[in-house]
């Protein structure tokens, strides 16, 4: 297993590169361009000054989330060519720069979506909610007229820009079905795959977050079915997944010990952290520890263990501790301790299975 840590850029970010170097076993930064808008290509010198700022302080730039997809491609308009042409050329230039796995996502319109980016969670922390039926009880052209009367109004995860476009972007996908998002996705892997395998770079989707619809528009990256039908879309070793612990979790039908087993040789990059699902269907996020939510993240690692992953991790979001001012789920001190949890169970399993903890810690620092 492969620590990193996300980081969203200098001036971009709370965190610095020297605070996350303090965390033990954590070899890499997840990063991305976030101010380049989709469909576009990464300039080659942004992408160096990322890889050079990472190195100063000894960590890797391996893995991407994420190069997101133009909502052409997910429309599957004509358009969509010129887009797809620019996605390759972002792999190809993302790969000379040593990169490994680019996460990214098919979800139309909105990434992760939550009601309550400060829920407070008893204790004094406060972390990420999602209130279900205030999500299904609206209507997505009610919520676009509130939202311009209100522009304090805004949702987590919600781009600006994206926010601009929503009635045209709600009428687009009026006549999109989940077959035919399936459709789009097919076309685009079908480019880009190719691309990606020729250059040593493996694509890993993040499931959707939540898992189901959301305001009419189809989800399709919900489950072990839709997982598997996402590997049979394009059978290459560069076409992965980002198994991400706490999105799918949100379904408790989802049982992601066996999505771990049955998938493991194609997930490049888990993402591990625990969401605790009320009987209403709402959820709020929760420390690591597996008592704390109802995702067996003990279940998690032991079954990555098991398997042997080698792949790249990391703790995902963190709860808002000690007045931590920060970016909503990303600030330092819950997803530090999130991976010193992470670190515990992977050791506990390693010496258990007779591996002395020295060794392992050893085969960690060689393979950097
Ligand atoms: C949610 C997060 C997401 C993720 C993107 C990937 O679990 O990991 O924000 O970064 O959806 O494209
Ligand atoms: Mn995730």
């Amino acid at each position: 297993m492969r620590m990193v840590f996300r980081w969203f850029g200098e001036g971009n970010d709370t965190i610095s590169l020297e605070s996350i170097k303090q965390i033990p076993g954590v070899e890499g930064i997840v990063w991305a361009l976030h101010d380049v808008p989709a469909g576009e290509e990464w300039p080659k010198d942004r992408i160096e000054q990322v890889v050079q700022q990472a190195a100063q302080h000894d960590l890797h730039t391996e893995v991407v989330e994420s190069v997101n997809v133009h909502e052409d491609i997910k429309l599957g308009l004509p358009t969509r060519d010129r887009y797809i042409e620019n996605y390759k050329r972002t792999i190809e230039r993302l790969a000379e720069a040593g990169v490994k796995v680019i996460c990214y996502n098919f979800m139309p319109v909105f990434d992760w979506l939550r009601t309550d980016l400060h829920k407070p969670s008893g204790d004094g922390s406060t972390a990420l909610f999602y209130e279900k039926a205030k999500i299904h009880n609206i209507d997505p052209f009610e919520l676009v007229r509130l939202i311009n009367q209100d522009s304090a109004l805004t949702m987590p995860g919600w781009e600006p820009e994206r926010l601009q476009h929503l009635t045209a972007l709600f009428e687009a996908y009026r006549n999109v079905t989940a077959e035919d998002l399936w459709e789009h996705l097919g076309y685009f892997l079908e480019a880009v795959i190719p691309v990606a395998e020729r250059c040593g770079i493996t694509m890993a989707i993040h499931p959707d977050d939540p898992p189901w619809p959301i305001f009419g528009l189809p989800r399709i990256m919900t489950g072990q079915p839709s997982l598997r039908r996402l590997l049979s879309l394009a059978d290459s070793p560069a076409n992965g997944i980002t198994l991400c612990s706490g999105s799918l979790g949100a379904n408790p039908d989802n049982d992601i010990l066996s999505m771990i087993h049955e998938f493991h040789d194609r997930i490049p990059f888990a993402h591990i952290r625990n969401v605790h699902v009320f009987e209403n269907g709402d959820f709020i996020e929760t420390s690591h520890r597996t008592a704390d939510g109802t995702v067996d993240i003990a279940g998690i690692v032991k079954a990555y263990y098991d398997n042997g992953f080698t792949g790249y991790c990391r703790p995902d979001h963190g709860r808002h501790l000690w007045g931590e001012q920060c970016r909503p789920g990303y600030g330092l001190y819950d997803r530090a301790l999130g991976i010193m949890y992470l670190w515990g169970l992977w050791d506990a399993y390693a010496k258990a299975a007779g591996v002395p903890s020295r060794q392992a810690g050893e085969e960690e620092v060689a393979r950097r």
